[in-house]
């Protein structure tokens, strides 16, 4: 049974400033949330933002009051194990307020994994893969600090897969300065994110340029309401476009595919309000042809690791996943954090989502 859900905001250093089209962040905030049962044992979940409410609508600060005055109240006795139940009752409770419900769900997954000796994964079906390639995003802006970056990373067999923000410079400028690291980084794969940054004609001016690099994919280059100017331009890419910010719901996904408006889709547990929600997002995008590439939102290890737990289950995840988080922070939030080892991220095995908190760094951490 549950007994209690408890919520901190923390504010986690990252290890240099990194910019999207609309914010740059050097610091990663996130509401963790603790889930405790009646059998003592207690399991732990992470809502992640980018820069406040700017990359979706959801604030840690929003997030932590309506767990505390909503979500919370709804679960209070609530048996951990009635898995669909209880996201029922958090979806009567609270309407879109999708980062907040899929931490909770996460805590209530790890506590009955604890409960049970259990994996997370096996409450979803149980895995298919072993280790999911991670890819690593530039994001400062500077070409030299990025090749340099990037280097270090090929080197050291961490990541050979990139992605490269783009949209706060010029077009122009942003492109420049792709053409230098894409010469930098030969063979390596390379993809874009536009975060919504650039207009229909924009894209369609510099999608010939892009192909010529070999970029692999393009990641959300208009806006989410764009979405008969972004199928224009995904019929004329030749380069795959990949849907974000533009679906968070299945209904999204849905009017995505239906449009034409991207042939691959990234699966966040911020847009789709929970794990099992997320493995039903997959299924939608899949329906309609779509790849599937793991995205995130910066997580440390403790959100992180409750997106593999449903990567996986997935029988395709064809574009792997990025969840360098863990390793752009200062500190990770937990202590025996996830496993990275040839490009790859292991799938932990342990109870639960397989990784605990590090209790001093979530005191350190903890916002005041
Ligand atoms: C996004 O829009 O994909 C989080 C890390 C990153 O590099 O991009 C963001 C989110
Ligand atoms: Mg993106």
């Amino acid at each position: 049974m549950i007994e209690a859900i408890e919520t901190t905001i923390v504010d986690c250093p990252t290890t240099r400033a990194h910019k999207l089209s609309n914010t740059s962040v050097s610091y990663q905030s996130y509401v963790v949330v603790r889930v405790a049962l009646s059998d003592g044992t207690e399991g732990w979940g992470e809502a992640a933002t980018l820069g406040g409410p700017r990359w979706a609508e959801e604030s840690v600060e929003a997030i932590k009051a309506n767990i505390d005055t909503y979500l919370a109240p709804a679960l209070i006795g609530a048996e951990v194990l009635s898995f669909e139940a209880n996201a029922l009752r958090m979806r009567a409770a609270a309407t879109r307020n999708s980062a907040a419900r899929a931490a909770v769900e996460a805590a209530m997954i790890d506590a009955a994994g604890h409960s049970l000796s259990l994996p997370a994964y096996a409450f979803l079906g149980g895995k298919v893969r072993d280790e999911v390639e991670v890819l690593w995003a530039l994001a400062s802006g500077d070409a030299d600090q990025e090749i340099d970056e990037a280097r270090d990373k090929l080197q050291t067999r961490q990541h050979r897969r990139f992605k490269i923000k783009l949209g706060f410079h010029t077009p122009a400028r942003d492109m420049a300065r792709l053409a230098r690291i894409v010469e930098a980084l030969p063979g390596a794969v390379i993809v874009v994110d536009i975060n919504q940054g650039w207009s229909e004609a924009t894209a369609i001016r510099y999608l010939p340029a892009l192909s010529e690099m070999g970029v692999a994919l393009i990641e959300q280059p208009l806006k989410p309401g764009a979405l008969a100017a972004t199928a224009r331009v995904a019929r004329r890419s030749p380069i795959p476009v990949m849907v974000d910010e533009a679906a968070f719901s299945a209904a999204e996904i849905v009017q995505n595919g239906i449009a034409g408006a991207g042939s691959v889709y990234s699966l966040k547990l911020v847009k789709s309000g929970g794990l099992f929600a997320l493995k039903r997002a997959a299924g939608v995008a899949n329906a309609f042809g779509m790849e599937l590439y793991g995205g995130c939102l910066l997580e440390s290890s403790i959100g992180a690791a409750a997106h593999l737990a449903v990567f996986a289950t997935l029988p395709e995840l064809e574009w792997g996943c990025e969840h360098f988080g863990p390793r752009i922070l200062r500190r990770d939030l937990a202590a025996t954090g996830l496993q990275f080892s040839d490009y790859k991220l292991r799938i932990p095995t342990g109870p639960g989502m397989g990784v605990r908190p590090d209790m001093d760094v979530l005191r350190d951490v903890a916002r005041p």
